[in-house]
């Protein structure tokens, strides 16, 4: 048994005060989506960071902790998630601070708009808003960049369109010491923190305000998606909120779905073009473009931290600039978290499409894509989950995994953690 004490004057000075326990949910059952009312259901879990990593060929195994050790129950991956969590930040996107002290807003059936303040800094941007017919409150997708996603399929299956501008938010075309947009406003132009996690943090704040003011137009049952630089931050976004019930990127590309162990080789955008192209990784990154089998995560990571909810990744094959391939290994990955928790079913990759052209509509996603916002939206009907892969773009797991995948038990985990925050400090047990 060891007990953790942290600082409470840290945890409030983080706005990120714990006030009730929350040991998650026990498992996840067959049903469940696994929407948390909160954007980071573990983040009472505590987390060492390593002080170096070892090299690995292969994809890191999720399901062994950064002690060493395997989890052995479905309720041990919600601290197991938290330590992917904060390696993810660390390594690759930067750090998405935690709920300003100050997020307010208003909800229309036109627009939405977003107030933030935190530490005497304040900025605000705005998202417009295109419903379905009927009546409210109504699911929404948030679309990146408003294209890309099939918006006419998403209103007709019931769910609104935001149309969100992710430049507003984080701002491309800008050196990586003076980055700009509302999340730059906050945290300063030097921040580490890349336009990826500055654009999912912006996704977060519209759920903040949907969340407080949806009223009879909106409700917090979120989808997001977006196309090519857009997949890569609809993946993110969805990656970073629990909150998020549908997570939907399109052709991603690299700093997207592909893992960084094979993109390069696969004949994709290298990392190191990515990272140059645009401050869309974080900064710490950099030094990790050379060398990917030293990170301690990749990209099947980031697709089991969306595990159990909805994932219908939309991939083009007939861009080798894309990585489909890599990207079809890093849904195969972390398609055994979703499987070892019971939520198989939950995620889709989907790059069996005819058409080649970049971020078009494509007649192939339209069933999915109805039944995703129909499953993990709207609470109706069923969804197919799987790999429907085009033979051009055939990743194959076997050969970038040395580890197996558990039956993770449903009882009580191999550890419980309970936070409890008294006028003295905040103490975390695990035994
Ligand atoms: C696939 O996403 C990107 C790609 O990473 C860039 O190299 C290229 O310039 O733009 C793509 C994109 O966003 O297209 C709309």
């Amino acid at each position: 048994s060891t007990v953790v004490v942290l600082a409470t004057t840290a945890l409030a000075a983080a706005g990120a005060m714990v006030a009730v326990a929350n040991t998650g949910p026990a498992g996840v059952s067959a049903g469940d989506v696994g929407v948390m009312a909160v954007e980071d259901d573990g983040a009472d879990c505590p987390v060492s960071l390593p002080g170096s990593t070892a090299s690995n060929s292969r994809l890191p195994d999720p399901f062994t902790r950064i002690n060493g050790q395997r989890i052995t129950s479905k309720s041990d991956w919600r601290c197991r998630r938290a330590e992917i969590r904060e390696l993810a930040e660390r390594y690759v996107y930067g750090d998405k601070p935690a709920k300003p002290s100050s997020v307010t807003g208003t909800v229309t059936s036109s627009g939405i708009t977003v107030n933030v303040s935190h530490n005497g800094r304040s900025s605000s941007f705005s998202a417009s808003v295109q419903l379905p017919s009927g009546t409210g409150p109504f699911p929404a997708v948030i679309v990146y960049g408003g294209f890309g996603g099939d918006t006419a399929t998403i209103r007709s299956s019931g769910a609104a369109v935001i149309s969100f501008d992710p430049y507003s938010v984080g701002r491309e075309g800008t050196p990586r010491n003076n980055k700009q947009g509302a999340f730059y406003s906050i945290y300063g132009n030097t921040s580490p923190t890349g336009l990826l996690m500055a654009w999912a943090w912006g996704v977060s704040r519209i759920i903040d305000v949907i969340e407080s003011n949806g009223g009879n137009v909106l409700r917090t049952d979120i989808g997001v998606t977006g196309c090519s630089r857009f997949g890569k931050g609809a993946f993110a976004a969805g990656v970073f909120d629990q909150r998020v019930g549908l997570t939907m990127p399109i052709e991603s590309g690299t700093a997207g779905l592909p893992i960084h162990r094979g993109v390069n080789a696969e004949g994709g955008q290298t990392l190191s073009s990515a990272y140059g192209e645009q401050p869309w990784f974080g900064d710490a990154f950099g030094s990790y473009t050379g060398n990917p089998n030293t990170l301690p995560i990749d990209t099947h990571s980031l697709v089991s931290m969306i595990a159990p909810r909805g994932l219908l990744v939309m991939d083009n094959p007939h861009i080798a600039n894309l990585g489909p391939r890599s990207a079809s290994v890093a849904a195969l990955g972390g398609a055994e978290v979703y499987k070892a928790l019971g939520a198989g079913g939950n995620l889709l990759y989907h790059s069996n499409v005819s058409n080649g052209t970049h971020c078009a509509n494509r007649s192939e996603w339209t069933a999915p894509l109805q039944q995703a916002i129909g499953r993990f939206l709207r609470n109706t009907g069923s969804f197919t989950g799987g790999v429907n892969m085009h033979s051009k773009a055939t990743g194959n797991l076997s050969q970038w995994r040395d580890w197996t995948t558990p039956t993770l038990s449903d009882g009580p985990g191999s550890t419980t953690t309970t936070t409890t925050t008294t006028t003295t400090g905040t103490t975390t047990t695990t035994t």
